[in-house]
């Protein structure tokens, strides 16, 4: 087989760079290896920055979003029991967030990348496995896997690493080359989602003497919730009961503001880090998204930044295939750098500020609520936050 474009993996980044190619008339491949089912269904990030929703509706795939999304203006930020609203469109020049699932958006994705092919043009080939990438500081890279049990060769022009933190294309590049920036915290998530109404209209970031908690949402009738827990967390210890109990507490307020319950569909635990690989590029292989860099998920900004990646390289790939100008290719690891490491900054400091450290002592404990009124009563600080939230240009 032979592509322009050899993809591998078709989280958001993945698959935006694939519609952002086709639509420049760039061909490309997609190597998955999962089933369409499992990345369809698999819960993660729900909040879409204004440039990607924007994005989605100029790629013609912003139907649903316009639909079912739910646009939200700002957001609330609670401590000492009382809540705070940050006004997005007052403070970051009318633009705003949209909650949409992030399954909804690969849905949205998969649909229009299969629907345009030919049959005979596989767009994306999912259930790839031995992913393989070869001869990548070369002119003629290619990509080895098994699909069907038949060993594959897929010949291209460039690889785009897009396969997430756990990815091949990362530890394919020759060991000396990356440089690593990383933070583990000493905390991580427990989220659920549940059948409930959510009990607020906006997303609640609550600071608690005994954790943090978010509030956030996917729909009218279904509520997401998270709590910080310990980064190894054994769920069998937390039947539902015990969320709700810890949820309640952390959320209350004094004003007789209700968090209502529901049966729990979902429970999951996640970890928090950050972490950045410099350069994002080696030889024809551009990563892009998560396999580059991770936020810790209190920014809302992962998701967010996959896509800000690919519209580089694609923009990239276009000036090359259009007039065969490499500037901008050279230029993508600085480029996107910039951006992730204001998105890294912001990511961790959503997450010092809300968090509480098992280290930490009452100095930190004053300091962080000094800080949350500080942001919540001074225009400049809660500008600087608006404009972070909302999606940096
Ligand atoms: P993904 O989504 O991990 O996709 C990578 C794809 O590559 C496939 N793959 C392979 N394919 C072939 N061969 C291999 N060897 C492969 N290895 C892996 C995988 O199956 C997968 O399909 O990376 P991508 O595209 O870079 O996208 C990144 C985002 O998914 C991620 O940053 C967000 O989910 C993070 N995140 C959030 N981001 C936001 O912008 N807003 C949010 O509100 C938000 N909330 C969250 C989050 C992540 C969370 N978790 C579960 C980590 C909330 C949570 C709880
Ligand atoms: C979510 O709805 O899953 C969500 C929202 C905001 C965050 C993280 C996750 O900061």
């Amino acid at each position: 087989m032979r592509t322009q474009i050899a993809i591998i993996g078709a989280g958001p980044a993945g698959l935006f760079l694939s519609l952002l190619l086709d639509r420049l008339g760039i061909h490309s491949v997609i190597l998955e290896l999962r089933t369409r089912q499992y990345i369809e269904e698999r819960v993660r990030a729900g909040l879409l920055e204004h440039g990607t929703v924007q994005l989605m509706h100029e790629l013609g795939v912003g139907d649903r979003l316009k639909r079912q999304g739910l646009e939200h203006g700002g957001i609330e930020l609670r401590f000492n029991n009382r809540g705070h609203r940050i006004d997005f469109r007052e403070l970051a020049n009318g633009k705003c967030v949209t909650i949409y699932a992030q399954h909804e958006v690969i849905k949205d994705l998969v649909a229009a990348l299969l629907q345009k092919s030919v049959p005979a043009n596989h767009p994306i080939l999912f259930e790839t496995t031995n992913v393989q990438l070869h001869a990548i500081d070369s002119a003629n890279p290619h990509v080895t896997f098994d699909h069907n049990g038949v060993p594959e060769r897929l010949d291209c022009d460039f690889i785009a690493g897009c396969d997430g933190f756990h990815g091949v294309s990362r530890t394919s590049v020759p060991q000396g080359v990356l440089t690593t920036y990383e933070r583990d915290y000493p905390f991580g998530w427990l989220g659920i989602l549940a059948q409930a109404p959510p009990s607020s209209r906006e997303l609640i970031y609550a600071y608690h003497d005994r954790g943090f908690a978010l509030l956030s949402m996917r729909s009218p009738e279904i509520s997401r919730l998270y709590l910080q827990c310990a980064p190894d967390e054994n769920l069998a210890l937390w039947p539902d009961d015990r969320i709700w109990h810890e949820l309640q507490k952390r959320l209350a307020t004094h004003d007789g503001w209700k968090l209502t319950e529901g049966p729990i569909i979902q429970k999951g635990v996640t970890g928090m880090r950050s972490f950045v690989v410099e350069p994002m590029q080696f030889g024809r292989l551009y990563l892009a998204g998560d396999s580059a860099h991770i936020v810790p998920p209190t920014g809302a900004k992962g998701l967010n930044l996959a896509v800000t990646d690919v519209r580089v390289l694609s923009a990239a790939l276009g000036a090359h295939y259009s007039t065969g100008a490499t500037d901008l290719l050279a230029q993508y690891s600085a480029t996107c750098l910039r951006r992730v490491w204001k998105v890294q900054r912001f990511s961790w400091w959503m997450t010092q500020i809300l968090h509480r450290f098992p280290d930490d002592n009452p100095f930190d404990h004053r300091r962080q609520l000094a800080e949350l009124d500080y942001v919540t009563s001074s225009r400049a600080a809660s500008q600087t936050l608006a404009e972070n939230y909302v999606g940096l240009p």
